[in-house]
């Protein structure tokens, strides 16, 4: 029905244009062709300039109007450290693209007007101009330079690896249809090596399980960090290209398969800060959700984001990940609730290849677990409680001999008795 309906209104437009069309040949014939002419050209100039005026103020209005909605104004000042040159560069390329905006726009609509054809007007012919030439040669040639060296400034200030002295956070971001893959390093601070051959259902990053730096490697659904702390991002994708977006941060890099890219950046707000920041503005002094007037505000609700900026597929808007910037103790605090994701989910699975073996990792937090018991157990008033669990200590199945794994706790044991870990406090 509704192609039919579709076709029936294209019919009909077409009927009142050629309808119109034939008026105006009616008209200019009585009326002689040329009047006709200057007479639509006539309007054609006022409605030019009427044009020019409503598109010029309604641009500055509107940049007014939403001047607290965008990046690098109102309160969303960069809350990176690099960021402020960014920001500071898309003001000056703004400056410089807003006055040919003007000029171009201004000369386009009012010559339209002003030079529009007229009864006994000829046209002036030029064949070359030397001066208009140089100038709109060498005015663009110059802010162009000025443009690029500011940017290459601003890019060499920005990119520059991290020394190896430096103190930093490393972390990962893997692009994958449709979702980010994050990864921490864990306690011994080193990513652990990845092979794309290992990739599986339970191991999506495909991490190299026999690399003890994998053992501990975190894999948390959102990205905490802490604020004044300089943070290297890995940044990978596994199957199309994907982009690293923290606008926040002025953070941007593709993400392509088989060629790491990273970024480097220092959160200088936590996301309380930005929240409170926030809160000085009236456009987000207003519900955040419109059906909950008496709901939190808008700046309440406020939170950092990881987007994806490369268009990779239909579920592309579902690559967004809560980003919290929060004080290097709240940082610690969450990091120690992160399990790692080898011992959560591989260890003595059927892909982990050091199935029924003990790990390094396993050893030493026995051996805390077991130094706590001990302290325990000797601390408790009643006899009853004094009581070492050997977890650890187990006989081969149907013989009487100790299995290999037991020394570890044995030893443990054995360095209490001897007072090793009861004095270590
Ligand atoms: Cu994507």
């Amino acid at each position: 029905m509704t192609p039919l309906l579709i076709l029936i209104c294209l019919v009909l437009i077409t009927i009142v244009v050629i309808q119109i069309g034939k008026v105006t040949e009616l008209a200019s014939s009585i009326r002689g062709e040329e009047d006709t002419q200057f007479e639509t050209n006539r309007w054609s100039g006022i409605l030019s300039l009427v044009f020019l005026v409503v598109f010029l103020v309604g641009c500055v209005y509107s940049a007014i109007y939403y001047k607290n909605y965008m990046l690098g104004y109102g309160p969303h000042a960069s809350a990176s450290q690099h960021g402020g040159s960014i920001d500071f560069l898309f003001d000056i390329t703004l400056f410089f693209t807003g006055i040919v905006f003007v000029i171009t726009h201004i000369a386009l609509f009012w010559f339209a007007y002003k030079y529009q054809g007229r009864k006994g007007r000829k046209a002036e012919f030029i064949s070359h101009n030397n001066k208009l030439e140089v100038i709109w040669t060498l005015v663009p040639a110059i802010v162009m330079t000025l443009l690029v060296i500011s940017g290459l400034d601003a890019w060499n200030e920005i990119m520059p690896d991290v020394a190896d002295d430096e103190d930093f956070i490393e972390i990962e971001a893997t692009g994958v249809q449709f979702n980010w893959l994050l990864r921490y390093p864990g306690p011994d601070n080193m990513l652990g090596t990845r092979d794309y051959k290992k990739i599986t259902g339970v191991n999506p990053l495909g991490q190299d399980w026999t690399d003890p730096k994998n053992h501990d490697d975190l894999q948390p659904g959102e990205i905490v960090l802490p604020v004044g702390k300089k943070v290297r991002v890995r940044i990978t994708a596994r199957d199309v290209l994907h982009n690293f977006y923290l606008p926040h941060f002025r953070v941007k890099m593709d993400a392509v398969p088989g060629i790491p890219t990273y970024f480097i950046f220092t959160p200088t707000k936590t996301t309380e800060e930005y929240r409170q920041e926030l809160s000085n503005y009236a456009e987000y002094q207003v519900p955040s959700d419109p059906d909950d007037p008496n709901g939190p505000q808008r700046w309440e609700t406020f939170e950092y984001e990881l987007a994806c900026a490369e268009l990779c597929g239909n579920g592309h808007f579902s690559m967004r990940r809560v980003v919290r910037i929060v004080s290097e103790a709240e940082y610690e605090a969450w990091l120690g609730q992160q399990k790692s994701y080898y011992l959560g989910n591989i260890r003595n699975g059927d892909e982990d290849p050091l199935k029924g073996q003990v790990l390094d990792l396993e050893i030493s937090q026995r051996k805390t677990d077991f130094t706590t018991a001990v302290k325990q157990a000797l601390g408790a008033p009643d006899s009853v409680e004094k009581v070492i669990p050997l977890n650890y200590v187990q006989y081969e199945t149907g013989s009487s001999t100790l299995t290999a794994d037991s020394q570890y706790e044995l030893d443990n044991l054995g360095a209490g008795t001897q007072g090793e870990c009861l004095s270590a406090d």
